[in-house]
């Protein structure tokens, strides 16, 4: 759906970012020869973190050796092959790979037909004294199993990531049936970046509530206030980025 013209639901405050698909510019970006790449989350919107949305098409490919920084990378559709360090897989809708800092890794859309659409999570590595970096991690989210979010059996979630204190981010999956909520405004010092996969809801920012849906992006800021709630007749689900493990100050 398009809006009317000089219309947007997007919304950029200090405290949160709400980004939806109309407004999109794709652009090039290093490490991504002959991709289309929308840039959604950034540092240059206060965020410690990027989230990127990529189309890759026929010949297209995200490669490279990356020192510092690591990578989150989540199939929307189609199917890619990928490779980390030396681990290979052909990955569909709902596949994801994480690349630690310094490995090698590289993805292009596999068999040369219909593109593939990613969404990558990417962030400057903290390391933990005495703890090494972590492995890379290659999984289809179909595998998990959702558990109940603090006992409520309609808001389930999956973790993508081991839980470990060599990782300084998590990436999870919820899902929510109509008319489930978080069970609480949450106010934390971690951050997010969100992309809703399916259906619909009502995302409470800050002292702002905004109608969202499959497509739309959140830029939510250290301490931003949030609750949600899914409308509609069909589940809301959502794949999120939070940052964990690491000192307060
Ligand atoms: O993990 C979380 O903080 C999650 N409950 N937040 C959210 O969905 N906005
Ligand atoms: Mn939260």
């Amino acid at each position: 759906m398009t809006d009317p013209f000089g219309h947007t639901r997007s919304v950029l405050s200090e405290r949160y970012a709400l980004i939806t698909p109309p407004g999109l510019v794709r652009a090039p970006l290093p490490g991504w020869p002959g991709a289309a790449c929308a840039v959604v989350i950034s540092p240059a919107m206060g965020a410690r973190f990027a989230q990127i949305l990529v189309t890759l098409g026929p010949g297209a490919v995200g490669q490279g050796q990356r020192s510092r920084e690591e990578l989150f990378l989540y199939v929307r559709s189609g199917a890619v092959a990928i490779g980390v360090a030396d681990q290979r897989a052909t990955l569909t809708s709902g596949g994801y790979a994480y690349v630690p800092p310094g490995a090698s890794f590289s993805v292009r859309a596999e068999g040369n037909r219909e593109p593939a659409e990613l969404l990558v999570f990417q962030r400057a590595y903290l390391p933990l004294a005495g703890i090494p970096a972590p492995e890379p991690v290659i999984g289809q989210e179909q595998d998990l199993l959702g558990a109940p979010f603090l006992g409520d059996e309609a808001a389930l979630l999956k973790t993508l990531l081991p839980d470990t204190p060599a990782f300084d981010m998590a990436v999870n999956i919820f899902t929510f049936m109509p008319g489930a909520t978080l069970p609480m405004v949450e106010t934390h010092v971690m951050e997010h970046g969100l992309l809703m996969l399916n259906g619909q809801g009502i995302y409470r920012l800050a002292s702002d509530w905004h109608p969202v849906q499959a497509g739309d992006v959140i830029w939510m800021a250290p301490f931003c206030p949030q609750w949600f709630v899914a409308t509609g007749k069909t589940p809301a689900r959502y794949i999120y980025y939070k940052d964990v493990n690491r000192d307060a100050l």
